[in-house]
């Protein structure tokens, strides 16, 4: 696959339903690569990213879990250093299923949970893609909760100064800011400066849209959705990003932050392009 050639030798498993394809690493069973259409590329990947030396994958879909951001203080009871965004991004995972109908092709992505520094760990978590003609979805489930997890997804873009995503409202944690408190004042947000933003009780469903198409995000099981674009600064300190490489994407991320929640993690991200705008 050309798009990722400098991932040399990754593990990859390519998924084709009609026109739409996927490709997806047992790395982290992380997402590389969505084209609904042959030309239409969705998902961005960094051309310097790199996966060898326990590296996460810069780009693509990553999964986080048991943690988002900095391991919290429930994980980390013996203040070790911890990576950031969870401990599976950077493991393999296996593949315990995978079919082909008429309509869907599946793949279920399984890890045997590891030896955690808390007491809630479930026995499993699962990652299954489904990609069809009109959309792909990811599903993340455990048979546990008390754990935080996200589908990081990394969308590519013609600019990002062209794009904007909706609808947005209710308050949000400004991570540029000290975490800080804010209500969203308008109904999309556009991106003119860095952005890391965890909105509370988001939709269910998110439109990036930019110059030419758009891409609907629709979510299930989450309490919050994360936006995400580095800028200037923080891009060029990212050695697996090109100093430039925040022109190209936005993250709109699904996640679920809570860590009182007790029902079993189930957390869906179905990924629909709207096509070409008129
Ligand atoms: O989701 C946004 C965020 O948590 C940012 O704060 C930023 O650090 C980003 O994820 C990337 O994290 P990573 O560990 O992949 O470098």
């Amino acid at each position: 696959q050309s798009g990722f050639a400098h991932l040399t030798d990754l593990p990859c498993y390519v998924l084709q339903c009609g026109q739409a394809t996927a490709v997806i690493s047992s790395y982290g069973a992380h997402l590389l690569s969505y084209k609904p259409e042959a030309e239409v590329e969705l998902i961005y990947l960094s051309p310097e990213a790199v996966w060898q030396n326990n590296t996460p994958i810069r780009g693509g879909v990553p999964v986080c879990w048991p943690w988002f951001g900095p391991a919290a203080a429930e994980f980390n009871p013996k203040a070790q250093k911890l990576p950031n965004h969870g401990v599976v991004r950077t493991e393999f995972w296996q593949v315990i299923q995978q079919s082909v109908t008429e309509t869907e092709v599946r793949i279920e992505f399984r890890i045997a949970t590891k030896e955690l520094p808390y007491t809630n760990a479930p026995s499993y978590l699962s990652l299954t893609l489904q990609l069809t003609e009109a959309a792909l979805i990811l599903t993340l489930n455990s048979d546990q909760g008390l754990q935080q997890a996200a589908l990081h997804s990394y969308f590519t873009v013609d600019s990002v100064h062209q794009v904007s995503v909706s609808t947005l409202a209710g308050a949000y944690l400004d991570k540029v800011k000290a975490g800080e408190r804010f209500d969203q004042q308008h109904p999309e947000l556009k991106f003119t400066a860095e952005v890391d933003r965890v909105y509370l009780d988001t939709a269910d469903e998110l439109t990036l849209e930019q110059a030419k198409n758009a891409v609907q995000i629709a979510q299930q099981g989450h309490d919050a959705s994360v936006l995400w674009n580095p800028w200037i600064e923080k891009a060029a300190a990212l050695k697996d990003l090109p100093d430039d490489g925040y022109l190209d994407f936005v993250c709109v991320e699904t996640a679920r932050l809570s860590l009182t929640t007790s029902a079993p993690l189930h957390l869906v991200q179905q990924i629909r392009y709207l096509g070409q705008l008129e």
